[in-house]
Formats: C-alpha cells, sequence, structure tokens
C-alpha cells in the first residue's frame, strides 16, 4: 500500500457545530425516536450557573500540549491528556494530578519528549499548590504523557499512581506522601507491539485482593508508520486511526502489591481510549469494558479468576443499535434508570451518536440514546471525558461531556467545541428501565458557553461540601476547574468505602433505601477518558427522612448502616468489616 499522500474522504459527514440547543434533529435514514426528550410536568429548568470556573485565583495553572507546532500532523498530537483526582497525602482533600503530553525535538523534530507532568496539592477554599517536586514526582517530563490512574495497588492505605502514554508507563508508589518511581521493577513494561497506552483502569479481577490493571493502548502509528493524509479540504491534517494497526490491550495481574505479570487471558487488540471496571453482570466479579475507536466496543465478562469472554457484540453494547461501531472515547457507568444495574455511557465522534446502553440484566443492554433524548446532540460534537455525575443532587445520575475536535482543520464546524450538561429527568418514582435527559448546558455556568478542545475529565468532591465538581483537560489550553455551586433541595451523605483487600474496593455496590426510593451506587475502575475520579460516593437525602445503606464489599460481605451510624451532611469512612464508621478523613 502506498503511503504517500493518501487522499482521505475523512469525516465527510462532520455536523456544522454552531450554538448548541436542545433542538432534536432525526439523521437521514434513521427512524424517529420513540418518545420525547420531555413530557408534560417534567422539571427541565435549571436554576444555574451549576458550576463556577474559579480556576483563575485557585493556583491550578497548567496546560496539556502536544507538539504540533512541529507540524508533523501526527495522530500522536490528537488524543491529549487526561486527570487524576486522589488525595495523596490524607487529609482528606481530593489533589490534583496532571499529565503534561509531549513534543518533537531533535534536527528534524521526529525525537519524542515529554513535557512536564503535574501534582497539585489542595490546599482548602479553592487554592491549591504545585508540589511535584516536594512529594518525590520528576519535575522534567520523562515521556509522551497522555493518562493517569490512581489506586492502592500495594494496599497499603496510600494511593499510587500510573501514568500512561507513548512509549512506556510510569508507576508511582506513595510511600505516605512521597512517590517513588517504581517502574523498572514493576513488569509494566509496556513493550513493543503496546508501545502507546491511553486509559488504565484498576480493579481486583482474579479475587487475590490486589488490584489488578486493565491498560489500553491505540494504534501502531511511528514516524516509521507515518502516511500523510489530507482532510477534507485537501490540506494536510491528522490521519484517520483506521489507516493503522490496533494494538493490544494488556491485563496485568497484581502478584502481592510486589510487581505485575501480564497476562492474556483472552484480552484483544483495539484502537483502544477509554476503559471501565466495575460487576456488569451483578455476579460479584469485577468486569471490563473497553471503548475502541472506529471499531467494535468490548464487553469482558470476568468467568472466574480473571478469565475474560468477550461479549460485547452480543450483550448489544459494541456499536449502535444496528451494530455499526463509533469512533468511541469516553465511557461511564451508572444505575442511570432506576433497575439497580450498571449501564453504561460511551461518547462518539461526530455524526454519530452517544451511546447509552440500558442494562436488562442478564448481560444485555438495549441501546437507548433516542428514547433517553440524547442522540442528537451527540452527532454535533466529538465527545471525550464524561461521567455520570448528579450535579443537582436528587439522586438521579447526569451526564457531563468535555468535546473537541481532533482535526487540526475540520471540514465543517470547529475545532474548539462547548462541553454538554445533562440532566436526568427522572424522578423518585419512575418505573425502572427508563431514563431521558435534558441538555441543560445554557444553565452550566459561563464555561459551557465556550469552546475548547475538550479531553479529559474528572469528577470528585474538591470542597468536601457533597457536590460533585469537574476538572477538565484541555489540549493546549489551560486545565480548568468547575466548582458546582447549585442549591440542591437534598441533604447527602458521603461514604469512603476501606476495604480490607483491596483497600480500594472496586466492585463494592451501596444501596441507599430511603421510603421508597432506592439509590444504588458502585466503585468503579477506570472511567472517563484518560482519567481517575474521585473515590467516594455521594448520596442524596430527603430532609428528616430515614435511610438506610447496605455495602457489598467485593469480598462478598454484606453490611448495613442506618442513618443514626451515619448522619448525614458529612462524609464518613466506612471500614470494611467494622460495625462503626469512622470520622473521615482517616489516618
Ligand atoms: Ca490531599
Ligand atoms: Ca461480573
Ligand atoms: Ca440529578
Ligand atoms: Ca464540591
Amino acid at each position: 500500500m502506498s503511503l504517500s499522500r493518501t487522499r482521505l474522504a475523512l469525516f465527510s459527514t462532520l455536523f456544522l457545530i454552531t450554538t448548541v440547543s436542545c433542538q432534536r434533529a432525526t439523521a437521514p435514514g434513521h427512524t424517529p425516536a420513540t418518545s420525547v426528550p420531555s413530557e408534560p410536568g417534567d422539571d427541565v429548568s435549571v436554576r444555574g450557573p451549576v458550576f463556577a470556573d474559579v480556576t483563575a485565583a485557585s493556583g491550578l495553572a497548567f496546560t496539556y500540549r502536544n507538539g504540533e507546532d512541529a507540524d508533523h500532523q501526527a495522530i500522536l498530537e490528537s488524543l491529549g491528556g487526561g486527570v487524576a483526582l486522589f488525595d495523596y497525602d490524607h487529609d482528606g482533600l481530593l489533589d490534583i494530578f496532571l499529565p503534561g503530553g509531549g513534543y518533537f525535538d531533535g534536527p528534524d523534530k521526529k525525537k519524542f519528549r515529554g513535557h512536564p507532568n503535574r501534582l497539585f496539592r489542595n490546599l482548602g477554599e479553592w487554592k491549591f499548590r504545585d508540589v511535584t517536586a516536594d512529594c518525590g514526582l520528576p519535575i522534567d517530563g520523562p515521556f509522551y504523557s497522555h493518562g493517569a490512574a490512581a489506586s492502592d495497588y500495594d494496599n497499603d492505605g496510600w494511593t499510587d499512581l500510573l501514568v500512561t502514554g507513548y512509549g512506556r508507563l510510569a508507576l508511582y508508589r506513595n510511600d505516605k506522601g512521597h512517590f517513588v518511581d517504581v517502574t523498572a521493577n514493576s513488569g509494566l513494561k509496556d513493550p513493543g507491539a503496546m508501545h502507546w497506552s491511553t486509559s488504565a483502569g484498576w480493579g481486583d479481577l482474579n479475587a487475590d485482593g490486589w488490584p489488578d490493571l486493565l491498560v489500553v493502548h491505540y494504534v501502531n502509528w511511528s514516524f516509521q508508520n507515518h502516511p500523510a493524509c489530507d482532510g477534507a479540504n485537501k490540506k494536510p491534517d491528522i490521519c484517520s486511526p483506521s489507516l493503522f494497526e490496533p494494538l493490544p490491550h494488556a491485563l496485568y495481574l497484581n502478584q502481592t502489591g510486589k510487581n505485575f505479570t501480564l497476562q492474556s487471558n483472552g484480552i484483544k487488540a483495539g484502537p483502544g481510549l477509554g476503559v471501565l471496571l466495575a460487576d456488569l453482570d451483578g455476579d460479584g466479579r469485577n468486569d471490563i469494558y473497553v471503548a475502541n475507536d472506529r471499531t467494535d466496543n468490548y464487553l469482558y465478562i470476568n468467568r472466574g479468576m480473571a478469565a475474560f469472554e468477550e461479549i460485547g457484540l452480543r450483550a448489544g453494547v459494541s456499536g449502535d443499535e444496528a451494530g455499526r461501531p463509533g469512533g468511541s472515547m469516553g465511557v461511564d457507568a451508572a444505575d442511570c434508570d432506576g433497575s439497580g444495574r450498571l449501564s453504561l455511557f460511551v461518547t462518539n465522534f461526530a455524526g454519530e451518536e452517544h451511546a447509552l446502553y440500558l442494562n436488562q440484566g442478564a448481560s444485555r443492554f438495549t441501546y437507548s440514546s433516542r428514547v433517553a433524548g440524547i442522540a442528537a446532540i451527540g452527532r454535533r460534537f466529538v465527545g471525550f471525558g464524561t461521567g455520570f455525575i448528579d450535579f443537582d443532587r436528587d439522586g438521579a445520575p447526569d451526564l457531563f461531556i468535555a468535546n473537541g475536535h481532533v482535526l487540526r482543520r475540520p471540514a465543517s464546524g470547529a475545532r474548539n467545541q462547548d462541553a454538554i450538561l445533562f440532566r436526568s429527568l427522572r424522578n423518585t418514582g419512575d418505573p425502572a428501565g427508563r431514563v431521558r435527559f435534558a441538555n441543560v448546558s445554557a444553565a452550566g455556568g459561563d464555561y459551557f458557553k465556550t469552546t475548547h478542545m475538550g479531553r479529559g475529565a474528572a469528577f470528585g468532591d474538591l470542597d468536601n461540601d457533597g457536590r460533585i465538581d469537574i476538572v477538565v483537560s484541555h489540549t493546549n489550553e489551560p486545565v480548568v476547574l468547575l466548582r458546582n455551586v447549585f442549591e440542591p433541595k437534598s441533604e447527602w451523605i458521603g461514604i469512603s468505602l476501606i476495604g480490607k483487600a483491596p483497600k480500594d474496593p472496586v466492585g463494592a455496590v451501596l444501596t441507599l433505601n430511603e421510603g421508597d426510593r432506592r439509590q444504588v451506587q458502585t466503585i468503579k475502575g477506570g472511567g472517563s477518558y484518560m482519567s481517575s475520579s474521585d473515590p467516594r460516593l455521594v448520596f442524596a437525602l430527603a430532609a428528616g427522612a430515614n435511610y438506610r445503606l447496605t455495602v457489598r464489599w467485593p469480598s462478598g460481605q454484606v453490611q448495613s448502616f442506618d442513618d443514626a451510624a451515619l448522619g448525614r451532611n458529612r462524609y464518613v469512612a466506612i471500614q470494611e468489616g467494622e460495625n462503626a464508621p469512622r470520622p473521615f478523613p482517616t489516618r
């Protein structure tokens, strides 16, 4: 195959990206949706602004850079970076780690270099300080970085950090607030065919009490395999990933917190961009969902001891309802339809729909983007970081999506795009198995009125007020810190779960019953895009009503707590096997 200037009619179906509205559109050849996004009595109004952009005064000044000034039009430039939120120093305040990206150096600008990554400590009151050097992380950029995944892999109570990117991985062990680079002897070599990692997720997959790791890889691009591609306007641009071979994804099993062994176990290749670990079929074992770019997404069901069967197509989660794969980037899971099961949401490319897969049980999902009222919006955007966050704290998970194009010069529409905020219209008492969303971006705050090259997004309560805040990474433009300032009607309880082994209990299921209302949330690994979010969970509470929280730990142990024990409007820590909660934070 000639690699010289391949003319590609890429992305020819892009829709003009203008202002966002709730207007619905029906794509040619598509059957109209079978229900409307809102019905009489639906409360679609939101009093904004929901989020305040508090970046400027916070001290969080950082930009992910992709090296596009070398003008290679390299597909490497298109992926961008993630965000990790975790409390590295155990003071109860979430800190922020940001991969820095990279650039091309040398006489022909084909030598890969990393821009520095940064760790910002949360000082409280929305102030942050760069502590990268103080806590032992490298102040230079060891490699071209993309993502970050935080978890306590050695079960010592301190959250460790994995960084993904081009050429290698890095694992930093957290020794009581000081990081040590343990990559060399970790077994996480990502050698040869697995040289380009994007998203990663942690979770115990073989029930031995140690967090395992799934790292997804992208395609076999290098400067030795760098065809020239034209965009639709015949100017040089980023090539389609379909010109390259997909790379194998990597399952690393954790050997008692000391190192990792690479396993095959049914794991396949794919141009992977997103990953999520959770118990998606409810059998108590953690499963894996992988979002692949322009090819089928994978659902790996854990048949025990990390033996996986990939059933994405059969389960209905590999692409759209016709089985067509999308250009998939970000992923999240939540009980968004009141069924008690985890549904999946996947952000896709422009001209496609974002995919909402409602979980029907028995490893079957129903593609529900149109009946949920979110199909038309998806067609306008290239979606990346995403999360089911209950921004208005009414007990029904809502959706945030960061958007931004991958092409330098999109044929139509803009490179920079606005973020989207969807509000769930579910009310207490609505029948299970149904959900609709309304686009409430107009009330989202000033950030939602501006356009960006959005990529990774992480979600967490940065000021411990029971309202979920957001950090968004943009390519070649500063990261933004969005403080949730919505005034919910509800009260709340925040839960920090500490397992016996693993300490980060990915797969734990929490059920909060309060009168007729049931809220089900789970601890997940991975999620969004190249990012790590707050491991704590916040539940909405009706004022004055009694509630009961039941925790099903990954070990199988079940514990219940009433409101007298847990209280309200605060965070508490629940330790597996202990009858009384501990104050948060624990030390
Ligand atoms: Ca902290
Ligand atoms: Ca399972
Ligand atoms: Ca909500
Ligand atoms: Ca908050």
